[in-house]
């Protein structure tokens, strides 16, 4: 087998965001792109000589191309194995339990998530250090370094392996095993959850659930727990083969994007509970028959009733949310007397108070829910930890969610986005809204008092590393905040992510649309960053 060094030069916008390389389908074709970052990938590692890692995507298109080419890259690069799984297919929570379970030395997910995939939209890069997590910031921040200084890459020539078959392959040094990650992920599954209880539960005359794979990645996952493992018919799964292009769609579980899932439950004589999940299978939506569950109020209602659940029967460590995310959880770890942390945004910021064992459960409010079970978020473990729930408490969702609500209050949440605006118009935006920091606390805006107001920053309760500059702040007196954040896995100009929360206990407010109690909220939010003004739009993209 020869290898060869190529002369390259760096590219200088190849530093990772809120969660790996985002760029469009285009860029990563552009001569050399892919192949920059994965070297910068391999020459941080600690020991790149025979290293172990973990490689598949979400099968977007152009994942099989850039597999094989990190497959000729990783022989030439000394690395000693690569575990992929069969066609390329690795959701990012499979992904994370088999760098665990074979204790890899990491791993290369090839996933934009929730971005659309096809020719002209999008693909992305992430790396997964040997706890399963993703790499935290220093060490992607070295990974960056090392693509600004970039002069060559190795790369051996030889001919494609055949990914779409389980089996084994030698390349010179490195070996290339391919896997079925549905099997290790499915044992792992039954490990934490009732599997009777919930097959019993399915087979009820009056239950029926939907789950939406949305053409990506969990499709073949959810077949073999849904279909094979717990008898739900065929038709309990829509789209569930995985396309390049997730059938046009965009694969983002939220009210917007599953459609017809959000129709079918909300009809009439819809089904009992139905979900979905994303491009690479780390987010979930819970949706019961005429009822959303806040992602934010299914991390509070899982961590309440958490002890109802195997494989968290002993009690929890304690919990974490994203700062962006409601404070439902907040109240239920206080009711628990457990710790809460509250973190940046993105799973990374999870990883070192999961290894530490300070926290169980986790969750942010974009649609990600996961335990310490794996190091990322984990979007058909939450879809069974709810039907694992729904089993032993047999009611509908709705009333799970207003008793939680009763019991604890509501924290009434929503998020808008403003997507694909200038970035000097965003940056203005932004620095207009810290220049008024200072002159907000004591200030009444509308019927709210203000509080505090200020820019979160985060210090690692395990290892002090500090996280600057982590989202805008203003909290008022009865608990209410909005959140500005500029979104770090957009690819197209600046996504503006408007975060509302208000809490009630007022049982008027309970039944209540959300929208609708956080209307004086959003007019406050608009005016005080003066949207409009800087990106000319009156409304915003999506609203979750
Ligand atoms: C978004 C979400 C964030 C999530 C990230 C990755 O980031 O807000 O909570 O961790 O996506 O999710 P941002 O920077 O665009 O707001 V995934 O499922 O796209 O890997
Ligand atoms: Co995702």
């Amino acid at each position: 087998m020869q290898t060869n060094s190529i002369k390259t030069k760096p590219f200088k916008d190849q530093k990772p965001g809120t969660s790996g390389l985002r760029k469009p389908v285009k860029t990563f074709q552009k001569a050399h792109y892919l192949e920059n970052f994965v070297q910068a990938i391999f020459d941080t590692l600690p020991e790149k000589q025979g290293a172990k890692l973990a490689l598949g995507g979400d099968g977007r298109y152009y994942n099989r191309e850039a597999i094989l080419t990190i497959i000729h890259m990783a022989a030439a690069n000394g690395i000693g194995e690569l575990m992929i799984g069969k066609s390329g297919i690795l959701s990012t929570p499979a992904a994370s339990h088999i760098i665990r379970k074979y204790e890899l030395d990491g791993g290369i997910i090839l996933s934009a998530s929730h971005n659309p995939g096809g020719p002209d939209k999008d693909f992305g890069i992430k790396f997964n250090t040997p706890n399963g997590g993703p790499a935290a910031e220093k060490i992607t921040d070295a990974i960056y370094q090392k693509t600004l200084e970039i002069s060559e890459y190795k790369i051996a020539e030889a001919q494609p392996c055949n990914i779409d078959k389980v089996g084994e392959f030698q390349y010179g040094d490195l070996l290339v095993r391919v896997i079925d990650s549905v099997v290790d992920y499915s044992e792992l599954m039954q490990s934490l959850f009732d599997f009777n209880l919930i097959r019993d539960y399915l087979a009820r005359p009056d239950t029926q659930i939907l789950f939406d794979a949305m053409h990506a990645v969990t499709g073949p996952y959810a077949e073999m727990i849904f279909n094979d493992i717990l008898g739900c018919p065929k038709n309990a799964i829509l789209r569930a083969d995985p396309l390049p292009d997730f059938g046009g769609g965009h694969p983002d579980p939220n009210l917007a994007h599953a459609k017809q899932l959000v129709d079918t439950l909300f009809a009439d004589a819809g089904p009992t509970f139905g979900a979905a999940s994303d491009g690479d299978g780390d987010r979930n939506m819970i949706l019961g028959h005429q009822c959303f569950v806040t992602p934010s109020d299914s991390l509070a209602i899982l961590t309440a009733n958490a002890t109802q659940i195997p494989a968290y029967k002993n009690g929890l460590a304690g919990v974490a949310r994203s700062m962006p995310t409601s404070a439902a959880v907040d109240k239920v770890a206080e009711k628990l007397n457990i710790p809460c942390y509250e973190t940046p945004t993105g799973w990374k910021f999870f990883g070192n108070l999961l290894d530490a064992g300070k926290i169980t459960l986790c969750g942010e409010e974009s649609f990600g829910t996961g335990s310490s079970h794996v190091r990322e978020k984990d979007g058909l473990w939450a879809v069974l930890f709810w039907l694992n729930l729904l089993a032993v408490k047999k009611q509908p969702v709705s009333d799970i969610v207003q008793q939680h609500w009763q019991q604890f209050g509501r924290n009434a949440y929503v998020r808008h986005d403003y997507e694909a605006i200038e970035n000097d118009a965003a940056n203005s935006l932004v620095d207009s809204l810290i220049n008024q920091l200072g002159s907000l606390p004591g200030k009444r805006l509308g019927i709210y008092d203000v509080q505090y107001a200020d820019e979160f920053r985060y210090e690692d309760p395990i290892d002090g590393s500090i996280s600057e500059h982590q989202g805008i702040r203003i909290g008022f007196e009865d608990g209410s905040r909005i959140i500005y954040r500029l979104s770090g896995t957009g690819t197209q100009g600046a996504t503006l992510r408007v975060y509302l929360e208000t809490y009630t206990t007022d049982d008027n407010k309970l039944k209540k649309d959300a929208n609708e109690l956080l209307k004086p909220l959003a007019k406050i939010s608009t005016e005080l960053a003066q949207i409009e003004h800087f990106t000319q739009r009156e409304q915003p993209t999506v609203i979750t």
